[in-house]
């Protein structure tokens, strides 16, 4: 398989993009610099909008003259003229590598209760933004999506009083730990539901280590993909247990009520993976959504090392991973090509349209 031209520039290029000067900065520049990140926001806003009002400038109709040679090609299925389809895809790629910022994890904060790391989890409705311009109905942790990152360390005590200020009954599920039966969280299966206004008070010893997750169990459909989700990893008490790793991301996907997410994020508002070049990075998948979503790595194989937070006996290598709602896989990703790599689920229809890619893309930055 012949790698072609690793730069970022040669990204742009494959995607038709041509701009003056290489790198994030040159992108900032096309996209205009001096703009404030308002003021991109809301010129990507206003192409969005302009494209959606724009009459078609060939009946749908046309398509039929297209040809493989590409001549008379005078327009896309579905009524985008040829400029008017690479405009829009190149809006949302240069969006997304001037204001691109790198993925983080917004840890759970805890007090200490003697050796108990106490954590305070708060669900409540509020608005939250996918994408520029769309603003979705949302269920939150602690006012952030995904919920913010419980990280500790197998064998540790910990204690979750969940507060519930939904207007609609909830509880919480520690989804691959081993809790006691009545720690669960499955309503009138473990408990009684949390209802509006109330609290409930999960105490359990954070095992096995792994990468696990924490999400609603009640009206789980809605709840759940409204996005009362968040990761939840145990680190290993003997880390010569997990295969070596420079630094790592976590990717909470999603689907459905708030269309495809990544991090609670629809492209081009995702979050970019940054490595240097040499440096082992893991990825922590996490399907939170209600559909399989293969994700695809451009440029360099994946090493899949643990499902369900299980390490595998043979780790394998992949390019792209399949990953069913409520799997985990960890994926070491040997940063060895330099350039910006596409990085995207191959479900075609969760990440490239007529009007650009959309939802669950995101890409790793070799540097
Ligand atoms: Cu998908």
């Amino acid at each position: 398989v012949a790698l072609i031209d690793l730069s970022r520039r040669g990204f742009l290029q494959k995607l038709g993009i041509v701009i003056g000067g290489a790198g994030v900065a040159g992108a900032a520049a096309a996209c205009g610099s001096g703009e404030s990140a308002n003021d991109k926001l809301g010129s990507y806003k206003q192409e969005q909008d302009a494209r959606l009002a724009a009459p078609a400038t060939s009946a749908p109709a046309a398509s039929a003259g297209m040809n493989h040679g590409g001549a008379v090609m005078q327009a896309q299925p579905g009524g985008h003229s040829v400029a008017d389809m690479d405009r829009a895809h190149e809006a949302g790629v240069t969006y997304y590598l001037a204001n691109a910022k790198e993925m983080t994890s917004r840890l759970l904060p805890f007090e200490l209760d003697g050796d108990t790391k106490v954590f305070r989890v708060t669900a409540r409705a509020m608005q939250w933004e996918t994408r520029p311009g769309d603003v979705k109905q949302a269920y939150t942790y602690n006012g952030v999506l995904p919920g913010p990152e419980v990280r500790v360390t197998e064998g540790e005590r910990v204690r979750f009083i969940v507060t519930n200020e939904l207007p609609e009954s909830t509880a919480v599920h520690w989804h691959g730990l081993y809790t006691p039966n009545k720690m669960d969280g499955v309503p009138y299966v473990t408990q009684p539901p949390i209802k509006p206004g109330e609290s409930f008070t999960y105490e359990f010893v954070a095992k096995p280590s792994g990468t696990h997750m924490y999400h609603s169990h009640h009206n789980a459909m809605e709840q759940v993909g409204k996005g009362l989700l968040g990761a939840f990893i145990v680190q290993p008490k003997d880390k010569t247990k997990y295969p070596a790793f420079d630094k790592e991301y976590t990717l909470v996907l999603n689907d459905t009520l708030l269309s495809f997410t990544l991090n609670g994020k629809s492209f081009p508002a995702t979050g970019i993976l940054k490595a240097k070049l040499g440096q082992r990075v893991l990825v922590r998948y996490i399907n939170e959504g209600l559909m399989n979503h293969p994700m695809h790595l451009h440029g360099m194989p994946m090493q899949i090392v643990a499902k369900d937070g299980y390490p595998l006996a043979s780790p394998y290598l992949c390019d792209t991973q399949d990953i069913a709602p409520g799997d985990r896989y960890d994926a070491l990703i040997e940063c060895t090509e330099p350039g910006a790599w596409a990085f995207h689920c191959h479900t075609l229809s969760h990440a490239e349209s007529p009007d650009g890619m959309f939802g669950l893309v995101t890409a790793l930055l070799v540097e």
